[in-house]
């Protein structure tokens, strides 16, 4: 009696175990949201109750990272766990562009896949789709997030002010007719649609001066790329985060009782900022504000469900950004003049598209009630590093080929270590800088310091710049001239790190 007493005891115990090793995964992606962005992190001007709950449950890292400052190559590099600088063509995709994410190669989502989870990407893809830009909108579009691990995807292709203006479930337009085919162009217009530099007058939200955002008019706004067509199938964009809510809780729902893997790729707070009605100027801070309000609430509504199904305990949500802030970038929307002294970069130099460290350096929140204990990390850590990390708890294994610069950092995810990479490379646009330990190198770039555009310092500067980021986070005092043999060190470092052949 006893020996069965015990053995049942045994097999609870593993099979509590083999569910805590196998935890539900919710990676919330942000577009654009800076380091300062949040009450977590030091935000005053505007209130982000739900994403602080998840810091307080959790590890809120102080060094957490996207690889680049910019989108398409970011979201390369958590998908496929290569720094995307080592493979041509990974900067920003336009909406038509083909699919750049390899097949046949292990990727986040079908690593998760492999060791038998339920795999979902719901919102912002922006990682091509098909073999061609030429491609057919109307019929099955492949191959595409299903093609690269993902059972179940619900998704919009670029960018919200990239057309095409629509969803697309698994491999087909949502509400595509026949008789209304769907046609793009990023060359030259295509069809009768209004544009913007044709027809200003039927916009509803401006766009800035020289950004361009001034081809095909969809719900009043402009838009980057000629489209025709579709007309049912066009989003609304005030509902898109809405539906892209909706279909994560549904899938969320629908596979509650197995293991799952789900990539919620938020569109805020990106341009056109449009966040639904109930959001509008509740910040104060105009639509941009509003459109982080939303993301709050958003994830509010994420950690509600978990705790109705009764599986909060063990799921593991991650929340983090894919670059840094940014506030005029395109549109007339007052994010530059209703600011009211917030600070979307926090205490950091530069933001989106920077070699600067608002550039990368975003929110990153990772819990897991069941086995992290909460706290702050300051282990240097990168989105390059899910891969190796989770193949590492779910005992997988990932081809020697495959994810080459993703390193194992579990133990600094779970809380449990707070060693995190010892060096890491990150991208602005072009220009790349290095990290080891508390110093920073920036190499020489003859491209602009300040982007006219978006105001924005860009991290460039025709000499090498050296930074530490220990006593000045906000990389004032550039000690290059000081320490000549540091900017050796780490100039020879960046130049072994790029030309391993990966
Ligand atoms: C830029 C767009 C910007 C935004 C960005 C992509 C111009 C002048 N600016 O090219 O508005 O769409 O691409 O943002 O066209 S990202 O977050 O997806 O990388
Ligand atoms: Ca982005």
């Amino acid at each position: 009696m006893k020996s069965i007493q015990t053995l049942c005891a045994l097999l609870l115990f593993c099979i509590n175990l083999s569910a805590q090793q196998r935890p539900n995964v919710i990676i919330i992606y942000a577009d654009d949201l800076g380091y300062g962005d949040l009450g977590c992190y030091g935000a005053t001007k505007i209130k982000t109750p739900n994403m602080d709950r998840l810091a307080k449950r959790g590890i809120r890292f102080t060094n957490g990272h996207a690889t680049s400052a910019s989108c398409t190559p970011s979201r390369y590099a958590l998908m496929t766990g290569v720094y995307p600088w080592r493979k041509t063509g990974t900067g920003i995709l336009q909406g038509d562009a083909a699919l750049i994410i390899p097949t046949d190669k292990t990727s986040l989502a079908s690593l998760f896949k492999k060791s038998s989870y339920q795999t979902a990407l719901v919102g912002k893809w922006h990682l091509g789709l098909g073999n061609e830009v030429q491609k057919n909108w109307n019929a099955e579009i492949k191959p595409g997030p299903n093609e690269v691990g993902f059972d179940y995807s619900f998704i919009f292709p670029a960018t919200a002010d990239r057309v095409p203006t629509v969803f697309v479930e698994n491999h087909h337009v949502v509400a595509a007719d026949p008789s209304d085919p769907i046609q793009v162009d990023y060359k030259k217009k295509i069809g009768n649609d209004p544009t913007g530099s044709e027809n200003p007058e039927l916009l509803k939200l401006k766009a800035s001066p020289n950004h361009g955002h001034n081809n095909t008019i969809v719900n009043g706004i402009g838009r980057i790329g000629f489209m025709t067509g579709g007309t049912k199938a066009r989003w609304t964009d005030e509902e898109l985060p809405l539906t892209f809510l909706s279909k994560s809780l549904g899938f969320i729902e629908e596979n509650k009782t197995k293991p799952f893997f789900l990539f919620y790729s938020l569109t805020e707070p990106h341009v056109p900022r449009m966040p639904s009605t109930m959001f509008r100027g509740k910040s104060g801070l105009g639509l941009r504000g509003d459109a982080i309000l939303q993301i709050d609430w958003t994830v509010g509504q994420v950690l509600n469900k978990l705790q109705q199904l009764g599986i909060d305990n063990n799921t593991m949500i991650i929340l983090t950004s894919d670059n840094g802030p940014v506030l005029d970038d395109g549109y007339e929307d007052e994010a530059v003049t209703a600011l009211n002294g917030h600070t979307p970069w926090g205490p950091l130099r530069g933001g989106k598209y920077s070699a600067f460290e608002a550039g990368t350096r975003v929110p990153f929140l990772v819990s897991w009630p069941a086995m992290i204990k909460p706290g702050v990390s300051d282990a240097m850590v990168s989105q390059l590093d899910f891969i190796a990390s989770f193949a590492s708890m779910l005992k997988a294994k990932v081809p020697s080929d495959d994810a080459t610069d993703s390193e194992n950092l579990l133990d600094a995810l779970l809380g449990k270590s707070l060693q995190g990479r010892k060096t890491m490379v990150k991208q602005g646009m072009r220009t790349l800088s290095v990290t080891k330990g508390e110093w920073k190198y920036i190499e020489p770039s003859n491209e602009a310091a300040i982007a006219v555009l978006t105001n924005i310092e860009m991290g460039n500067s025709p000499s090498a710049q050296l930074y530490n980021l220990k006593s000045d986070i906000g990389e004032k005092k550039n000690l290059a001239a000081e320490h000549p043999e540091k900017v050796k060190e780490l100039a020879e470092l960046l130049k072994q790190t790029r030309s391993i052949e990966k």
